[in-house]
C-alpha cells in the first residue's frame, strides 16, 4: 500500500530532510503534498528526477493524506493539528506543542514503539537533544535502571533552523574574510563562540529546552520518579547535537557491561575506544542514522555512576528520521491509511 503523504514545513532545514529521507528509505508514497507559508507558495522543490510545487498550508491542504508530517513550529502545529486530524489525517508533529500531553504518544521507536498503539491523531517527535541523549541512556536503563542524569549539551546550529544554518556560515565567511557579521537568530555571535542559552528562559533560571530533557525523558522512558539537571549550550557546528551526560543508576554498574548494552542496541553505535582517540564526533555523526555513543567510564560522583558522551544528526535523529521511523511503525503495524 503506498500513502498520500504531506510535509507542513517543507522548505525548512528539518522539512527538506524530511523529503530527501522519505525517497532514500524508499517510503510507501502515493502522493507527497509540500506545504510552506504564503511566501514560498508556487515555488518549485525537486528531489532526484521528481519536482513538486510548494502549497500555501490552509486546513483544507490536509484533506485525501493519510499523514503528514509537521516541521513548521509550535504555532503552526498548533493551528493546523486539529484541523488535519478532523480530515482523517494522521500528524506526526516536530514541535513541543503537543509532547507533554497525555493523549498524545512521545515516540522513540526503538524505545517505545506500542506507544503509537494509542494515539487519537497526534504523534509527538521528541526534542533534538532528549532523543539523541536517550539512544545512549536507554539501553543503560535497561541494563542497570536509571534513577537520575546530570546534562551538558552541545547543540548545533540546525536546531534554530536554517536561519541558523545561514547565521553561522555568514558569520564564519564574515570573520576569514574580514566583512561584518550578520547578527539575526542569536542574541550574540555564534562563529568562535559557546551560547549557554538554547529556547526561553523560564522563572527559575533554566531554560525550555533544559526542561524538556526532564520532562520527555520521563515520558518516553517512562521513569516517572526520574531526575534531571541539565545545562543547554549552542555551539558553532551545523548539525550534530553531543550531549555529555553522568548518569546514576539503581544496581551496580561496569563499563564492560554498558559497553555490551549500548552495542546491542539498535540505533545506537559504540565508538569508545580512547587509546585510539576514537570517540564520537558532530563531524562523524551528521548524516548518520545512529547515534555514537563513547567515553563510557565511572562516574566519581554517583555511587552506581557512569559518565558518557552521545552524538547525533540534529535534522536526522533528533527531527526528520524519528519522524519519518514513526510512519514507518504505524505502516509496519498496519495503521496508515485505510488499513
Ligand atoms: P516558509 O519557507 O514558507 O517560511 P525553519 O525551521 O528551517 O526556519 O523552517 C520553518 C518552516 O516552517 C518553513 O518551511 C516555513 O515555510 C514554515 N512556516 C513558517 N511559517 C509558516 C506558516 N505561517 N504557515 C506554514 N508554514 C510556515
Ligand atoms: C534546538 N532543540 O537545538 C532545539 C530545536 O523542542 O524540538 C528543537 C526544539 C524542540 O534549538
Amino acid at each position: 500500500m503506498a500513502y498520500n503523504v504531506g510535509i507542513l514545513g517543507a522548505t525548512g532545514a528539518v522539512g527538506q530532510e524530511i523529503i530527501r529521507l522519505l525517497h532514500e528509505r524508499e517510503f510507501p508514497i502515493a502522493e507527497l503534498r509540500l506545504l510552506a507559508s504564503a511566501r514560498s507558495a508556487g515555488k518549485t522543490q525537486s528531489f532526484g528526477d521528481k519536482s513538486w510545487t510548494i502549497q500555501e498550508a490552509t486546513p483544507e491542504s490536509f484533506a485525501g493524506l493519510d499523514v503528514c508530517i509537521f516541521s513548521a513550529g509550535g504555532d503552526q502545529s498548533k493551528l493546523f493539528a486539529a484541523e488535519a486530524v478532523k480530515r482523517g489525517c494522521i500528524v506526526v508533529d516536530n514541535s513541543s506543542a503537543f509532547r507533554q500531553d497525555p493523549n498524545v504518544p512521545l515516540v522513540i521507536p526503538e524505545i517505545n514503539p506500542d506507544s503509537v498503539d494509542n494515539h487519537q491523531g497526534i504523534l509527538a517527535n521528541p526534542n533534538c537533544s532528549t532523543a539523541i541523549s536517550l539512544m545512549g541512556l536507554y539501553p543503560l536503563h535497561k541494563a542497570f535502571g536509571l534513577k537520575s542524569f546530570i546534562a551538558s549539551t552541545y547543540q548545533a546550529v540546525s536546531g534554530s533552523g536554517a536561519g541558523g544554518l545561514i547565521e553561522l556560515d555568514q558569520q564564519a565567511h564574515a570573520w576569514a574574510e574580514g566583512g561584518e557579521m550578520k547578527q539575526e537568530v542569536y542574541p550574540h555571535q555564534i562563529a568562535f563562540n559557546l551560547i549557554p542559552h538554547v529556547d526561553k528562559f523560564l522563572d527559575d533560571g533554566y531554560t525550555k529546552e533544559e526542561m524538556k530533557m526532564l520532562n520527555e525523558g520521563r515520558k518516553i522512558m517512562g521513569i516517572d520518579d526520574l531526575r534531571v539537571t541539565c545545562t543547554c549550550v549552542r555551539v558553532p557546528v551545523f548539525r550534530a547535537h553531543s550531549i555529555s551526560i553522568s548518569a546514576e543508576f539503581e544496581k551496580p554498574v561496569t563499563v564492560e557491561a554498558a559497553r555490551e548494552a549500548v552495542r546491542n542496541f539498535e540505533g545506537a553505535e559504540l565508538v569508545d575506544n580512547p587509546a585510539n582517540a576514537e570517540y564520537p564526533m558532530p563531524l562523524n555523526y551528521s548524516e548518520v542514522v545512529p547515534c555514537g555513543v563513547g567515553r563510557i567510564r565511572k562516574d566519581l560522583v554517583f555511587e552506581n555512576g557512569l559518565a558518557l558522551w552521545v552524538t547525533g544528526d540534529q535534522l536526522w535523529k533528533g527531527a526528520a528520521l524519528n519522524a519519518i521511523q514513526i510512519a514507518e511503525l504505524l505502516h509496519k503495524k498496519g495503521k496508515l491509511g485505510a488499513a
